[in-house]
């Protein structure tokens, strides 16, 4: 493989770039008339135009990616996340025009790409399943029956569905009918497809998933966990690795499961099995993603692989470097996702031009970016400015480099989540570990975070006021 696409934009199309760079790859980007100065684009040794800003006109033309990428003699398309990454067609596709599709086969990324599809899939390979039922359910009399038998609450999930969109917690049977109905007719307006099932609703569950990486050769192996309990409306916020609370055997279990579901769709690539943990440590598998996930770096970094380097040798066939036995865990890893949004103001987007944007630098802190200072945040895309992440030897040690990381964190013409992250890490539930995916409904609190910035204002005024008074004494004025 000489030359790649990397059909994405920001943070990741560069992140992907430096590997290929590195292993001596020459790079392509994609961009759209939003993004004619963006990093990503100049960082690429050659560039094609898409189109306008709009999503659907630019970042999502799979065609018009895959007759560009063949103009230019490239050998493969990397999808980054989100945009094309999963979509069956387009990998079809890719690979039909004689290029390489870093990532797994069509056939992994539609099975997985549904729920009821998926739990088809693993039935056999012994993976712990949330009790409920396997099958697509319309009759009301029949769902009925079934949450009986498992027991209220129960929870309605779109077969399609994704990010918690489709999703109906339902609490006693009088409920039943009347949210099974909604979550139909939200599923077939969101998705096309208004196959609803089943599920015993785990209250307080915590977000585990499982980094696995597959060759084309049998062998899988998994890179452990990432914790990414810390969100809000199912949008990850924090994600840290290991987490707090899994135990060496936990782990080994749950890695094997994972392991099982990629041989169970014949996965090749890097893919990302995602549990629920409950209250007693039960795991649950939920789905596959089949992509590259934002939140790669916290197992890159404990586990010391370059997760986009291991994509790409994969992609060209070549057998994994490692065995399991070769790999552990070295130290903890935080991430904190910064978003161009309020935190005081619901995480409302906040548009507007980075007047100022100086990133943290030191050992332990690594900064996935998109933004330069002076560029306006576009309000086409993902609002996301960068991931900082931080590595110390411990989970205390990567916290306290997350709170001065954060501090030392330039931004001003926008609003960010930095703010809600310094609430976290700081957070009694957070530093013990004992938390879990309510923690923004139970514990999150923006009165906390406009106290401190009215006390940082009160110094940053006293400073002022010091400096002036001193200054009248030494200044002559003119009269
Ligand atoms: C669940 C659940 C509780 N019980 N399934 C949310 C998105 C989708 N990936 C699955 N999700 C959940 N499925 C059962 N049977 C709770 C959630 C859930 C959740 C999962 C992971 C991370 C954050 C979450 C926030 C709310 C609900």
């Amino acid at each position: 493989m000489k030359k790649i696409v990397v059909a994405n934009r920001g943070e990741i199309a560069l992140r992907v770039m430096r590997t290929a760079k590195k292993m001596g790859i020459k790079t392509v980007a994609v961009y759209s008339e939003a993004d004619r100065n963006a990093p990503h684009v100049r960082f690429a040794d050659e560039a094609i135009l898409l189109g306008p800003p709009p999503s659907n006109q630019s970042y999502l033309l799979g065609d018009k990616i895959i007759e560009e990428a063949k103009k230019l003699n490239a050998d493969g398309i990397h999808p980054g996340y989100g945009f094309l990454s999963e979509n069956a067609t387009f990998a079809e596709a890719v690979e039909k025009n004689g290029l390489v599709f870093i990532g797994p086969k069509s056939h992994a990324i539609r099975v997985m790409g549904s729920k009821l599809a998926a739990k088809d899939a693993v039935k056999d390979y012994n993976i712990p399943m949330v009790p409920g039922i396997d099958e697509a359910i319309t009759d009301v009399a029949k769902a009925k029956q079934i949450a009986k038998e498992i027991g209220f609450p129960i929870l309605i999930k779109a077969s399609a569905g994704g990010g918690g969109k489709g999703m109906r917690v339902v609490e006693k049977e009088e409920d039943l009918e009347s949210q099974m109905k909604r979550a139909i007719s939200e599923a077939t307006s969101a998705f096309g497809d208004g196959s609803v099932f089943i599920e015993k609703y785990v209250t307080s569950p915590r977000h585990i998933e499982i980094q696995v990486m597959a060759d084309t050769h049998g062998n899988t192996v998994h890179f452990f966990e990432r914790e990414c309990s810390i969100q809000r409306r199912h949008q990850k916020v924090v994600e840290e690795a290991p987490s707090a609370v899994l135990t060496p055997e936990l782990r080994a279990k749950m890695g094997e499961a994972a392991c099982k579901v990629a041989k169970a769709c014949d996965y090749v690539g890097a893919g990302t099995v995602e549990f629920l943990l409950d209250g007693d440590h039960n795991f649950y598998f939920l789905e596959m993603n089949t992509r590259l996930q934002v939140e790669h770096p916290v197992t890159e970094l404990i586990s010391g692989v370059d997760l986009v380097e291991l994509q790409i040798k994969v992609a060209r066939g070549e057998h994994l470097p490692f065995t399991q036995e070769d790999l552990s865990i070295n130290g903890h890893a935080m991430e904190l996702r910064v978003y161009a949004e309020d935190p005081l103001n619901d995480f409302l987007p906040s548009v507007g031009v980075l007047e100022r944007y100086r990133l943290p630098v030191g050992e332990g802190i690594r900064v996935d970016n998109g933004f330069e200072e002076g560029m306006e945040v576009p309000i086409y895309y993902d609002p996301m400015l960068a991931k900082l992440i931080t590595y110390g030897k411990t989970r205390e040690e990567a916290i306290a480099l997350m709170i001065s990381a954060i501090a030392d964190y330039q931004i001003e013409g926008v609003q960010t989540t930095l703010p809600f992250g310094a609430f976290v890490m700081q957070h009694e539930a957070f530093t013990t570990g004992n938390f879990d995916t309510h923690f923004v409904k139970h514990f999150y609190d923006t009165a906390i975070i406009k106290k401190s910035q009215e006390e940082e204002a009160k110094v940053a005024a006293m400073v002022a006021l010091k400096k002036y008074l001193e200054d009248k004494n030494t200044i002559k004025l003119p009269q």
